[in-house]
């Protein structure tokens, strides 16, 4: 396990050795510009997430960004070269959101981004197929009525660290058993009526999800998560092979999709507020924007 993060580590952040490399015979020249000792490199997630996307745009966008090259690789991968750069205290910028662990674990900071390429405050809505309110009218209160804090949320990604998701989950769900009661006012329950929840790769989905697989089938449904793409879970609330999604980051993250499968789609509106996409540096980079990255000469 830690060999292969190795390997990859070797493959995003080749500036890095590079710069190791050069320092025993070039010991007098001043140290490279941040930007090349990054290889005017940004370390990104997976190619089919929204804050790729945005980050690519974002490129455009700065005239200083003219030249970088956004990474693509996995959340996995970029968190790996995050903590590889911070052990060696070498310059690093990543594609980064809250809620994530990261925030707990590193002392990083978030930069301003005065063009908003990667949006401001998201919300994370909850979105169901059509005619679910009929199907499942206690599944579907149950989706209307559910609603928590970023604190909620960063509670079963913190304990998810050590412990599987299903027990963070179960630990959270008998924690908070008021709100729990206030999600499941009104509804009825059922004899293991199947229930698809469609959800997304990151630990800030995987939270929500399971939270409520739990309460869903305490209720007496029978929960099946299905993990997929974005926009593959837009198509498939939209073509009714999904019940409920509570993984949209909107207004800029999925602004896309949405726009395209909105009316195919029941929007039930945010269940938290307070996301964020952002470029994320280490706290020791002596930079505070976007637009202090140095442009590519
Ligand atoms: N994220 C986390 C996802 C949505 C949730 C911000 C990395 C994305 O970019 O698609």
């Amino acid at each position: 396990m830690k060999k292969s993060k190795y390997r990859r580590l070797l493959t995003v952040l080749p500036a890095a050795f590079l710069l190791l490399g050069c320092e025993a015979g070039e010991s007098e020249e001043e140290p490279a510009d941040v930007g090349e000792a990054m290889d005017h490199t940004i370390v990104g997630i997976e190619a089919g997430s929204g804050t790729t996307e945005m980050a690519e745009d974002m490129l455009n966008d700065y005239d200083n960004l003219e030249g970088w090259e956004l990474q693509t690789s996995s959340t996995a991968g970029m968190v790996t070269a995050l903590e590889q750069a911070i052990e060696n205290e070498e310059p690093i910028v990543v594609t980064g959101w809250t809620p994530h662990w990261i925030f707990e674990e590193f002392d990083l900071k978030i930069l301003d981004d005065p063009k908003n390429s990667l949006g401001e405050e998201e919300f994370i809505h909850t979105i169901v197929r059509q005619g679910l309110e009929e199907d499942m009218p206690g599944a579907y209160t149950v989706m209307e009525n559910f609603s928590w804090e970023v604190e909620d949320m960063q509670e079963v990604m913190f304990a998810a660290q050590d412990i599987p998701f299903e027990e963070a989950a179960t630990n959270w769900v008998e924690d908070n058993r008021d709100m729990v009661d206030e999600w499941t006012a009104g509804a009825e329950p059922v004899d293991g009526q199947e229930f698809r929840l469609v959800s997304t790769p990151w630990d800030s989905e995987r939270a929500s999800s399971h939270v409520m697989q739990i309460v869903l089938e305490e209720l007496g449904y029978t929960v099946d998560i299905t993990s997929v793409d974005p926009v593959v879970m837009f198509q498939a609330i939209a073509h009714d092979e999904g019940d409920a999604s509570l993984a949209p980051w909107l207004p800029m993250t999925f602004g896309a999709y949405y726009d395209e499968y909105e009316d195919q789609i029941v929007d039930l509106g945010p269940n938290m507020s307070g996301a964020m996409n952002g470029l994320v540096v280490p706290a020791y980079m002596d930079i505070d924007s976007v637009e202090d990255l140095p442009a590519k000469d």
